[in-house]
């Protein structure tokens, strides 16, 4: 058994996954260790950008004796352009996953399988938009503002509602870079029509709408997904659950929720704990009905119910591997295909639910907002009755298992913060202590830790060496998305890991009660972190560029991660990266993206930073910091 005390090592994370590909290997399985050696080494044009099949003339692939494609295009233009296209492609998939939310939003009932949970920050949103809340039946006004939040997607006229929650500073920046996001689909269609076939080539532009394109994303498609999520299901609070792939339990029906959007999961928890489930699993022989999350969905259900968290991106396959997974249902992103085929070597039913992911070798449930109920009901009751299908000898279930605090939402970390100084400013607190400690030198500053695992890095290493070394240096850690789930694996959402901090840090965690890594939810709730630097800088008085705070994704994949990496430059916060988005074919675009007084810079006061090495990654951040305080003589 782990001791409570100690870190879980990535060896001793590296050992269960060994044992549980074992376990794989009995039965023929095939895992993302296997196909990645297979897949290695990359191509070296797609991995430097330098490739363009945009048009059937190519694909052209740029070399010192071919510099340029058919059409002329030259090697900058062809990695701008597939930079922007990748963006896009993220900021489509963060937004629509916020479309579907509104949707949902516009199914709310009285008593129906979706309910307005926080009907103070419905009421709150409105009054930012301008609605009349007075006198309105809650649900009346949760299906007017669905509308509008829908019309975000496309509507004419305008600029996205939310970037008033911007500083104005930086509002000033966006509308003077011609970058602020008008409708969401706009920007993603003119991404896509920028980038056709003799259109732009022009680095410049291609990045400047990359920009815009993610600011679509962060300040609209993704902060309407956290917002209306937060009002559907609850505004996270703080509260304790547990993480590893140990929350599985031999003795119980385990269901894994896998994917993205909450209106899935919700259900699947309700009904989870329906008392007539749980007879139903007792009857066939297991002791309850246990939820564990894997990814983001992960996320969504643990800052909301302190449902546990098995895994991450790349331990996706672990939780089947380990012969005790009745059901992993899935709805929306970064789910592997081979999930199919894995589930098919155990008894595991492998679950689709949406339309927009429809994977070989699973079984389609489709799940919408006016048959939820029953559709969650049949999808735990599939499960429940698979527990007798398992095959004894293959269960392995790895006895790693961490204690974390979870459920840090901008107004929990305010309500914390308030607790301790009593600062009252508005009802939620202050974030003014925050600031004191920073100024102070207390705190040095923060890192907001994002993005997925990727083979390319040691899994989850980055993520959690990077963390130990800003927090042994006083740096305070936010955390989403897998890299959420890489600190509570390891147990630094423990409040007990503060022992690990420098000083300062320590004693702001043991004076707040909370843990040195805050989980802030999914990947779309990096809106949160967006609306937390605006607050900083406000109640600080200064922008967020001057913050000493920066973005980190050591370990991203996906095309959602440009789009954030995007938006977060573009918000003012320079972001360090440990793999290359398939940039570093053009020196022109490199300058633009990374330069120190390259254009990004330039624009919106920020810049990437590459660096595929960790410590000096790590150091990078740091200095970054200590220069942030050093300009503002702090
Ligand atoms: O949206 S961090 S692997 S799960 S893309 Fe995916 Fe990356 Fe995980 Fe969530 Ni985000
Ligand atoms: Fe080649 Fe130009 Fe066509 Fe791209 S758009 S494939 S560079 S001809």
């Amino acid at each position: 058994m782990n001791n409570w005390d100690e870190l879980i090592t990535i060896e001793q994370m590296e050992e269960a996954t060994r044992t549980l590909l074992e376990n794989g290997e009995k039965v023929g399985a095939d895992s993302w260790q296997q196909r990645a050696k297979n897949q290695t080494p990359h191509c070296g044009f797609g991995e430097s950008g330098t490739c363009c099949r945009i048009c059937t003339m190519g694909p052209c692939r740029i070399t010192p004796k071919a510099p340029r494609g058919i059409c002329g295009c030259d090697v900058h233009g062809i990695v701008a352009r597939n930079y922007l296209r990748f963006t896009a492609g993220g900021s489509a998939t963060h937004s629509d996953h916020g479309r579907e939310i509104c949707h949902t939003l516009h199914e709310t009932r009285e008593g129906g399988n979706y309910q307005v949970k926080d009907p103070e920050k419905l009421k709150r949103i409105a009054k930012e938009w301008g609605v009349e809340t007075e006198g309105k039946d809650i649900y009346d006004l949760a299906h007017e503002m669905a509308e509008l939040a829908l019309l975000e997607y496309g509507k004419p006229f305008g600029t996205q509602k939310f970037i008033k929650r911007a500083p104005e500073h930086t509002q000033e920046l966006w509308a003077k870079a011609d970058i602020e996001p008008r409708a969401i689909d706009r920007e993603v269609s003119q991404s896509l029509h920028m980038t056709h076939m003799g259109c732009s080539s022009l680095p410049e532009a291609l990045i400047r709408h990359s920009l815009r394109s993610g600011l679509s994303d962060g300040w609209g498609g993704s902060m309407m997904g956290t917002e209306f999520s937060d009002v559907m299901f609850g505004t996270p609070k703080p509260m304790d659950t547990e993480a590893n792939i140990g929350v599985m339990d031999k003795d119980m029906v385990n269901i894994i929720v896998h994917g993205h959007d909450p209106s899935l999961s919700e259900m699947i928890v309700f009904y989870a704990n329906d008392p007539e489930m749980i007879a139903l699993a007792k009857e066939q022989g297991a002791k309850g009905i246990n939820i564990a999350g894997v990814c983001c969905t992960a996320n969504e259900v643990t800052m909301r119910h302190g449902i546990p968290m098995a895994g991450n991106f790349l331990s996706q396959e672990n939780v089947v591997l380990t012969g005790a997974c009745e059901a992993i249902v899935v709805d929306v992103q970064c789910i592997f295909p081979a999930l199919g085929p894995l589930s098919k070597c155990f008894h595991t039913k492998f679950i689709t639910t949406s339309p927009i992911a429809q994977i070989p070798e699973a079984e389609f449930i489709r799940f919408n907002a006016e048959t939820a109920g029953e559709n969650a009901k049949a999808i735990v009751k599939m499960a429940i009755m698979n527990f007798k299908n398992r095959k004894p000898e293959l269960v392995n279930i790895p006895q790693l298992k961490t204690k974390a605090r979870v459920g840090y939402s901008v107004e929990a970390i305010k309500k914390e913060l308030d607790g301790v100084c009593n600062s009252h400013v508005d009802e939620f607190g202050s974030l003014k202590p925050l600031v004191d400690v920073v100024k102070s030198g207390v705190l040095r500053g923060a890192v907001a830790m994002v993005g997925c695992n990727n083979p390319k890095v040691r899994p989850d290493t980055a993520h959690i060496e990077l963390m130990k070394k800003l927090l042994a240096n006083d740096i305070i850690v936010v955390v989403t998305g897998c890299s959420a789930q890489a600190a509570a694996k390891a147990g630094l959402m423990d409040p007990d890991a503060a022992k690990y901090c420098g000083e300062g840090l320590k004693r702001v965690c043991k004076l707040v009660g909370i843990p040195p890594v805050l989980h802030m939810g999914s990947c779309v709730d990096i809106s949160r972190m967006m609306i937390l630097a605006s607050d900083v800088a406000k109640d600080w008085g200064i922008n967020i560029s001057q913050i000493p705070l920066c973005g980190c994704a050591p370990e991203w994949m996906s095309e959602k991660a440009v789009s954030i990496g995007n938006y977060v430059v573009a918000t003012g916060i320079d972001t360090y990266l440990g793999v290359d988005p398939y940039t570093k074919g053009s020196s022109e675009v490199t300058e633009l993206l990374q330069g120190e007084n390259g254009l990004c810079q330039q624009l919106v006061e920020a810049h990437f930073i590459v660096d595929t090495d960790l410590e000096s990654l790590g150091d990078k951040m740091i200095a970054g910091i200590e220069a942030k305080r050093a300009a503002l003589g702090i």
